[in-house]
């Protein structure tokens, strides 16, 4: 039984191929500064978005009627997307993925119904896993979509619902671990707030420390191994969240002692809402050490929301990978398409074309910013422009080797700073170019 009949196996075919089902840039055996680039990149198929997206919106209902749906949310409907789902993954060639404990099994009328739903799918895709190889990048718990979650989970006001996100992560944790997951991912869905004149910040925020202690607590006493994640994003659903970006996330990782326990998985689309770019994000965390995975997507700068699209602007691939690849890639982590295909491009096959696109960007600009890094030129220049920093006055700033009192008087003897050098900002921009 195949449901994407008229789909064969996506194959690089090189840059002379005009076959739309067909990589262009992706040669999983290409090696790019010592590795292949499918252990480089990692690619990753998130459930949610690519099994469970519907074209729902504000405005409007679903568009994707798919044909393998019977319309239920039954378990016989949920085992049946997971052969799908593998199905499209062997297809695409991707060899990991990721979910929500409520995207692949049902939810339950009780706490313990909808454990009982998710330990039957994940038999299933145990059997699917051990059958393709294909593994699990990441698994998490969704605890916003539920009503209970209006106020929050870990930050609710409601201890119940505490209560209740806790015994949801627990099992999270469980059927990740069971499943060989690599890592584990918490999206603070609706941790933040709307209006602060009802919140007590002090003790949401508390809350969510002890949450994440007793999540690490369960994780080590069960074995699991797996990297613990946090995915900042600043706001949606609610108006502020608490891990507005990489540095409040690691602001509150490191007051509530959480370093070494929590990295980051850093999503385009929620960088930009921040206010940041990606490469920004991507390079902050990883000179703390942090970087762990991304959420490979894009938003549209002229939208204010979280649009989640396919990447497959060039230009910011390359900035991304000059980074991942300073840092040697992202293992455990990897690069995870939490992007979801438009409205209007309702029909199964634009999934391949989607997922084709964002591997081909990330492809492309690995090679374009592996180029970048062979040139020299980038690094040279930065080295070059802190030179100052390297012998003198500045040598001893750097080694904490000197006092205000010393500047002062190295100062008051030399009457005025050594003249400035460009920035260079244009020329190096055309050295970038050079490689597109
Ligand atoms: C939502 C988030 C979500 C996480 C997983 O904006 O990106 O999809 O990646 O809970
Ligand atoms: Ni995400
Ligand atoms: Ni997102």
């Amino acid at each position: 039984m195949s449901y994407f009949p008229d789909v064969d196996a996506v194959k690089f075919e090189g840059l002379e191929s005009t076959n739309p089902l067909a990589y262009r840039h992706y040669d999983p055996d290409e090696v790019v500064e010592g590795q292949r680039m499918e252990d480089l990149l990692r690619f990753s198929v998130a459930y949610w978005h690519t099994m469970r997206g519907s074209g729902v919106d504000p405005f409007g209902a679903p568009t994707m009627i798919r044909p393998w749906e019977d319309g239920s949310d039954s378990l016989d409907m949920a085992k049946k997307r997971v052969d799908v789902a593998f199905e499209f993954m062997q297809k695409m060639g991707t060899k990991f993925y990721c979910f929500h404990d409520r995207d692949v099994a049902p939810d339950g009328a009780t706490l313990k119904e909808a454990n009982a739903n998710l330990d039957a799918i994940a038999d299933h895709l145990e059997q699917h896993q051990n059958a393709t190889g294909i593994k699990l990048l990441w698994g998490t718990a969704n605890l916003f979509s539920h009503p209970r979650y209006l106020h929050g989970a870990a930050t609710s006001c409601n201890a119940d619902v505490y209560a209740y996100a806790a015994a949801q992560v627990k099992k999270a944790i469980e059927v990740t671990h069971r499943l060989g997951g690599e890592n584990y991912v918490f999206w603070g869905g609706r941790e933040g707030y709307h209006n602060l004149l009802n919140t007590d910040m002090t003790r949401e925020l508390e809350h969510l420390a002890s949450f994440m202690h007793m999540a690490h607590d369960h994780a080590t006493a069960i074995g699991f191994q797996g990297q613990f994640l946090f995915e900042p994003k600043p706001k949606e659903p609610t108006k502020h969240q608490y891990d507005f970006d990489a540095a409040a996330c690691l602001n509150f990782i490191r007051a509530y002692d959480l370093e070494g326990v929590v990295k980051l998985n850093i999503e385009t689309n929620h960088a930009t809402l921040a206010g940041h770019e990606m490469m920004h994000e991507l390079e902050y965390a990883r000179i703390q050490g942090a970087l762990g995975s991304i959420d490979a997507n894009t938003g549209d700068l002229l939208l204010g929301w979280d649009t989640d699209q396919f990447p497959t602007d060039v230009y910011l691939t390359t900035k991304c990978m000059l980074v991942i690849l300073e840092q040697g890639g992202l293992a455990p982590g990897g690069v995870n398409f939490d992007a979801k295909v438009r409205r209007e491009s309702f029909e199964p096959i634009d999934l391949f074309h989607a997922h084709i696109g964002g591997i081909d960007a990330f492809a492309h600009g690995t090679k374009i910013a592996a180029a970048i890094r062979a040139d020299g030129g980038l690094k040279d220049f930065v080295k070059e422009r802190y030179g100052s920093y390297d012998s003198g006055i500045g040598e001893k700033i750097d080694k904490g080797e000197t006092t205000f009192a010393e500047l002062e008087a190295y100062m008051l003897e030399k009457g005025e700073a050594a003249p400035n050098q460009s920035g260079r900002q244009e020329m190096l921009e055309n050295l970038v170019n050079r490689y597109l």
